[in-house]
């Protein structure tokens, strides 16, 4: 089912609420959350927080508000962060970890399987001098984006939560589609999340929910986090009416996730079939990122341009490569659609020209 029939596949961010979401949002009791007497809310957080794992949890505006809170409470400024170069914590967060929460990114290489390599980490850790920032927080990212949604495991998560806490260091799990990691590898999401320190997960990625993330962590961690959360502008009042629409996520979107992960699959083979297209890596979860061979005679601008006269929105992240995102409002019949539409552009290829448009970064 596409979204005003257009087949939209730039993120899974563009889902909006399914029906029950919405009949939930009408019906919400509702209070006042910076007192924290929101019913809603306060049964949402605590849902999020039993799912993966953790005392407490604490709702956020978006998944950079609840990165950044949980930099803010495990550092202070002056302290080191050490992070993969491919996350989107370093990549795509406008460095809030350095100029708002004045902690230093430490990029160390993400590996194929999203990972960073433990060698690398020890490496990276710094000795007492005061010369360097204190090392106090190691963050990862499940699945992985930008590593074609790879999804990182959960015996990786608790060696790397092991080493961390060995060494005194906390780590948090960037989870903004944990739940499609967790349906990846056929594990609880708790097994992803609950060997670390904190760990977010957004609402409204996969999960299809309007608004929100959720942050959580042990009781003391989520007091000191919801003081952060205020500074930063993230007190919402009455947003049970948005918390009521993570419930029905959290309750019902889950479990389906593993069609998005088919549909996707599906959108690959299709594309490795097309002459002058390659997916990048296996596609586990629910994304598809594929280049354009430099022997076409256009850009991956220019293949979008053209998707859209086709009614078919996909993302730009390279000169010549597209990501395009599985989710609930893209269905079987929407993917072959998107083949036939890239069959077609492809084969008219003469006919278009490299824009030589500058593409950003993330
Ligand atoms: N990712 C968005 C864009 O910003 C690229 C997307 O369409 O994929 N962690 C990860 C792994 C993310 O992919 C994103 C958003 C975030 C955090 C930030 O979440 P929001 O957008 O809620 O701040």
């Amino acid at each position: 089912m596409s979204l005003n029939n257009i087949i939209d596949l730039r993120s899974d961010t563009v889902t909006v609420p399914t029906p029950a979401m919405r009949e939930a949002m009408a019906s919400a009791e509702v209070g006042d959350d910076v007192f924290g007497e929101d019913p809603t809310v306060n049964r949402l957080q605590e849902m999020a927080a039993e799912r993966l794992g953790f005392e407490a949890g604490l709702f956020v505006a978006s998944g950079t508000q609840g990165n950044l809170i949980a930099v803010m409470t495990h550092c202070q400024p002056g302290d080191e962060a050490i992070v993969g170069d491919q996350t989107h914590f370093y990549l795509g967060e406008q460095g809030g970890m350095a100029s708002i929460a004045g902690v230093n990114p430490r990029p160390l290489p993400n590996q194929p399987d999203g990972t960073m390599r433990l060698e690398d980490i020890q490496a990276a850790i710094r000795g007492d001098d005061a010369h360097y920032p204190i090392t106090r927080l190691i963050a990862i990212e499940n699945t992985h984006n930008k590593i074609g949604g790879v999804a990182v495991t959960a015996e990786y998560t608790l060696a790397l939560a092991e080493f961390a806490h060995a060494r005194g260091l906390k780590l948090h799990v960037d989870g903004a589609r944990v739940f499609n990691a967790a349906a990846a590898l056929d594990v609880p999401v708790s097994a992803l999340t609950g060997p670390a320190d904190s760990a977010t997960f957004c609402l409204s990625k996969a999960l299809s929910a309007p608004v929100g993330s959720v942050l959580c962590g042990s009781r003391d961690f989520i007091k000191a986090a919801h003081r952060r959360r205020k500074v930063l502008g993230g007190g919402m009042r009455q947003a049970g009416i948005l918390a009521a629409a993570g419930i029905v996520a959290l309750e019902e979107m889950p479990q389906r996730l593993k069609d998005d992960h088919a549909n996707a699959r599906l959108l690959a083979d299709g594309i490795a079939r097309i002459p002058g297209l390659t997916p990048v890596g296996n596609v586990p979860t629910n994304m598809v990122y594929f280049d354009i061979d430099p022997g076409l005679p256009f850009d991956g601008h220019e293949l979008c341009r053209r998707l859209e006269t086709m009614r078919i929105k996909a993302l730009l992240t390279g000169a010549r490569r597209i990501r395009a995102v599985l989710h609930c409002w893209i269905s079987r019949e929407d993917v072959l659609e998107t083949l036939r539409a890239l069959d077609t552009a492809v084969k008219d290829g003469d006919k278009m020209t490299s824009s030589g448009a500058k593409v950003g970064s993330y």
